[in-house]
């Protein structure tokens, strides 16, 4: 039975270890610790080389940010291109890291999630067809990278965040008009058996808080687990801001107590904690990429030290992966209108931020 325990690292003394990036200490205590990481980003030329070699130094695990998408790969039916993926997961077992897929089924219609080619022949697909074509896409995609891909995001995002009638709240999606919740049931299968030493995960944002969504959660993975799809575990996200400082006993303990109830392992698979940044215009060099107050740091910095030992408190826990690491490459300005950002542990010239210290500190097990 998992339980919250202290992992015993307390115990170790600070040492040379302490000079070095974080990836040493997250091997010494076999932690995969990643970062999504994107295919033209590790090309030798990115910001003079810097890019790639902040993975190497301080990650042993990578997971694609987008190469790995349908709408990024799949152009038609039995049509897929791997040229990106392919030079990405090349490239990091190249170097020893391990690679975590994402994502088989982004489990809605909207924005990045499904090839548009396929949401328009959706009048002339039948169910059975739908199942075929779900089976021939996990099958290609799994298969290729069989024993190269440790651990895959097999449904991502399936509920809503708003409430609706559907079974678990999920999505309105092509696949569930088309198979009902049995779509789940199958992307898990058809990935198993594509692979079947792949850990296969289901993941999402803001389940990791407690709350409706949560609760739609369990209820969700309990239907899989009575359907006996092969699931290993839960990705939380962790997509959060950086005032929240987790407290054994509180909602974030409580859920991945529950997790561990379950007999399910989790990861936590895309932390970021945003601060506010400075107003610029978009015209700016430094637009997206300046926080708005220096103070935020020091509260960042307390912010991931307790998002760290949450994940690490846990014995269930597979492993802890950064939407990022540097400032520089982040989805948030982007996605907040310019309002907030500087989330992740190297700021945008590569210099390590007050954050990178105590996540070295944790790690070290101080
Ligand atoms: O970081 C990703 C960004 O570059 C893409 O434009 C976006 C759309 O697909 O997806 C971002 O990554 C998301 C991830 O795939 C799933 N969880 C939420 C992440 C941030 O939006």
């Amino acid at each position: 039975m998992f339980s919250i325990v202290a992992l015993g690292c307390a115990m170790m003394t600070p040492s040379s270890l302490d000079s070095t990036g974080l990836r040493a200490l997250a091997d010494k205590r076999h932690l995969n610790f990643g970062t999504c990481a994107f295919s033209d980003g590790v090309k030798a030329d990115i910001d003079g080389g810097k890019y790639r070699q902040g993975i190497l130094d301080n990650f042993n695990m990578i997971e694609p940010e987008n190469d790995l998408k349908p709408p990024a790969m799949w152009q038609g039916l039995g049509k897929i291109d791997f040229t990106k993926s392919d030079y990405l997961i090349d490239w990091a077992r190249s170097n020893k890291l391990k690679v975590r897929g994402h994502v088989l089924v982004y489990a809605s219609d909207w924005g990045y999630t499904i090839p548009r080619w396929l949401l328009d022949k959706e009048k002339d697909i039948t169910p059975e067809q739908a199942k075929q074509i779900l089976h021939d896409y996990i099958t290609a995609v799994v298969g290729r990278y069989k024993g190269k891909i440790a651990m895959w995001d097999v449904v991502n995002e399936a509920i809503e965040d708003g409430p609706n009638s559907r079974p678990f709240n999920l999505r309105d999606s092509f696949w569930y008009r088309k198979l009902g919740t049995d779509f789940l049931v199958y992307a898990f299968q058809f990935a198993h058996e594509a692979d079947p030493k792949c850990k296969l995960y289901y993941n999402d944002y803001s389940v990791e808080i407690g709350g409706t969504k949560t609760e739609n959660l369990f209820k969700m993975v309990d239907f899989l687990k009575s359907k006996n799809a092969p699931i290993t575990g839960i990705g939380f996200q962790f997509h959060r801001w950086a005032v929240e400082v987790p407290k054994p006993g509180d909602k974030f303990y409580e859920t991945l107590q529950q997790i561990a109830d379950r007999k399910l392992t989790f990861m936590m698979t895309e932390m970021d904690l945003s601060i506010p940044i400075k107003r610029l215009t978009r015209t700016d060099p430094d637009y997206g990429l300046v926080p708005a107050s220096p103070e935020d740091l020091e509260q960042q910095a307390k912010s991931y030290e307790a998002f760290m030992r949450l994940g690490l408190s846990f014995k269930n826990c597979e492993g802890i992966q950064l939407w990022g690491y540097t400032d520089g490459h982040s989805w948030i300005p982007g996605s907040t209108g310019g309002s907030r950002g500087a989330a992740l542990l190297l700021d945008k010239d590569y210099k390590p931020k007050l954050a990178y210290e105590s996540v070295r500190k944790v790690l070290a097990g101080r």
